[in-house]
């Protein structure tokens, strides 16, 4: 009696826990991977564009806005491949779907010439999604994308880092355009978590430590453009109201 319930104590520990590896071979794990696997090349793919767009926003940076732009077709490359080594088929048109209304509200801006706002959406709000969900990804990834996704989480530093020191050299003309854009499109991210959490969980990847992840980098960055902590508390305060 008692063998068999530590035997069920283990087997409870070995599912629940969510520093244990999942079975990267079972086909709910398949079944999930196909959505976020897709999010994350959809996502490459059009912080790629975005960043094109960003280099005729800023002419004087194009060159590295272009440089910066094509380490993202690296980017969606080795996702790619992390499918094809699981043998997992992307969900490319829930992907797309996925990120619709955050990159109609870029590309609104970028013909509307707000550079502030594709700013924000791309290098603030998108890399600091990437972030914290690569970081998270990291602990429980199979060894072969662990080891791609290490590498990618370095450049989306300095992608993260590209908006930041623009918006902080320009602060005084942005903030109320800042301001705003967040207020439109932070929410557009929370709800983006909350649809592919489900997916996330079967990779082991625990909701609440992604937010966790996601609003260190966020308000790291906020703190870092000069933002006072009230400011960033209530631009903060856009994702839960
Ligand atoms: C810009 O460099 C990258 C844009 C990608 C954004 C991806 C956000 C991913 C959210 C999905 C949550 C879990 C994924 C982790 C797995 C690789
Ligand atoms: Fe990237
Ligand atoms: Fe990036």
């Amino acid at each position: 009696m008692q063998a068999l319930a530590s035997t069920n104590l283990a087997v409870e520990k070995e599912e629940f826990t969510s520093d244990a590896l999942p079975d990267f071979t079972s086909e709910s794990y398949k079944d999930a991977y196909s959505r976020i696997n897709a999010v994350v090349i959809e996502g490459e793919q059009e912080a790629y564009s975005n960043f094109l767009d960003l280099a005729k926003l800023i002419p004087e940076h194009a060159e590295e806005l272009v440089r910066l732009g094509k380490m993202e077709k690296k980017h969606m490359n080795g996702f790619c491949a992390c499918g094809r080594n699981l043998a997992v088929k992307p969900d490319m048109p829930f992907a797309k779907t996925f990120f619709s209304r955050l990159h109609n509200n870029f590309i609104e801006a970028f013909k509307a010439g707000n550079t502030t706002t594709c700013l924000l959406i791309q290098c603030i709000l998108i890399e600091s999604f990437a972030i914290s969900a690569y970081h998270v990804y990291i602990r429980v990834a199979d060894p072969f994308a662990k080891r791609i996704t290490e590498g990618v989480v370095q450049d989306e530093y300095l992608h993260l880092n590209y908006g930041q020191e623009w918006l902080k050299a320009n602060l005084d003309s942005v903030k109320k355009e800042l301001m705003k854009a967040n207020k439109e499109n932070l929410p557009l991210i929370k709800s983006m978590l909350d649809e592919v959490s489900n997916d996330a969980e079967i990779l082991h990847m625990d909701k609440e430590e992604l937010m966790e992840e996601f609003m260190i980098a966020y308000q790291d960055s906020l703190l870092e453009i000069g933002l006072d902590n009230r400011e960033i508390a209530r631009m903060a305060l856009a994702a839960v109201i």
